[in-house]
């Protein structure tokens, strides 16, 4: 009847409002976002901080031995400077004689291993060689072999003495990347990461590699990282949300050039590479191979994003998904945060 309520009418019920087995499912997927996020929160505060100023000193000690061509005193000199601050490091060898236009010379790639959880192997490189050609000239490379030579060094530091949750790290300090001729000879150049490369397929590494990652020209004061149609698009735009999250995305890919560099014996063997380098050196590129390649155009700061983009790049790719195919999971998957929580975002 209209206007009259019984007693037991009268009493709002929650229980007929909201009942709890409804609700279960919304109350559970709001406590594993909570978690989702503190553990999102945790990973960062453990993040690594690159070392600017010890880079640097890096650089400039390596380019103090002066011009370190191939088969030159300077290059062995070079070469246990790298060995000497792997001390303890699990190092490997991978020496060789390579055949070329100008006589044999003793090559020797240098790998430190830093272990991880996940199976799998991340690649960082750089090359440490000078020019062949410029042996007899002042030219010492401060940017161009060095910069990222001592980068690698730094991200030895900050990659040692902790246990690795993703992939193993492994870092390349490859040798005899310079052409012996002057300009760029295609089949006299790159010996080392061709020996390495080879070598990794042969003895079934290659197929473990999950991306090769290049550092080359990294000191510039001035520095612009082109985006690289030889390289992988999609390692590429890894790297550009690793610089964008760091806020370092000015100094990203304003520009595209196809470069041919250490990383093109990965790509032809199918391995997931990115070239980062910078390729804008001084008006024109005029310091490039030359005598004017020296500390005062670097700054300890692009050594900083370049190294800090890496890292950031190698935590991205530590929690990627590879083994299910975006393409195949349905929205409701990838969008869930339960199996964020689980790991599992794609
Ligand atoms: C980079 C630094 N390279 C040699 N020294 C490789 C290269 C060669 C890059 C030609 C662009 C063009
Ligand atoms: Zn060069």
């Amino acid at each position: 009847m209209r206007g009259s309520y019984s007693r037991r009418d009268s009493r709002p019920r929650l229980s007929r409002l909201v009942k709890p087995a409804k609700i279960l499912p919304f109350v559970i997927l709001f406590a594993l976002t909570l978690c989702a996020e503190s553990l999102k929160a945790a990973d960062s505060s453990a993040a690594p901080s690159f070392n600017a100023d010890r880079a640097m000193k890096y650089l400039k000690e390596i380019v103090a031995f002066g011009p370190r061509p191939i088969g030159s005193a300077n290059h062995k000199k070079v070469e246990d400077y790298i060995l000497a601050h792997l001390k303890g490091d699990d190092v490997e060898s991978d020496a060789f004689i390579a055949d070329t236009p100008e006589g044999k010379f003793p090559v020797h790639n240098i790998i430190a291993k830093f272990p991880g959880t996940r199976d799998g192997i991340i690649v960082i490189a750089s090359h440490y060689d000078t020019n062949y050609p410029l042996r007899n000239t002042a030219y010492i490379g401060a940017n161009d072999g060095a910069s990222s030579s001592a980068l690698l060094l730094e991200i030895a530091n900050q990659l040692r003495g902790k246990k690795r949750e993703g992939y193993s790290v492994w870092l390349l300090w490859d040798d005899a990347e310079e052409s012996m001729r002057l300009p760029w000879v295609d089949p006299e150049s790159l010996y080392g990461v061709r020996h390495i490369a080879d070598k990794w397929q042969s003895d079934g590494t290659l197929k473990k590699i999950k991306a090769f990652l290049l550092a080359d020209m990294v000191g510039d004061a001035d520095l612009n990282i082109e985006r690289d149609s030889n390289s992988t698009p999609w390692l590429e735009d890894l790297i550009g949300q690793a610089a964008n999250k760091l806020g370092y995305q000015s100094h990203f890919f304003a520009r595209t050039m196809a470069v041919e560099d250490d990383h093109i014996p990965f790509m032809q063997r199918g391995v997931p590479s990115a070239d980062l380098i910078d390729f804008n050196y001084g008006y024109n590129d005029v310091f490039w191979h030359t005598t004017e390649d020296t500390v005062d155009k670097l700054s300890p700061k692009s050594l900083e994003i370049v190294g800090s983009v890496i890292l950031e790049t190698i935590r991205m790719l530590d929690n990627r998904n590879d083994r299910v195919d975006r393409a195949s999971a349905p929205t409701w998957v990838y969008l869930n945060p339960a199996f964020v929580f689980l790991g599992l975002h794609f």
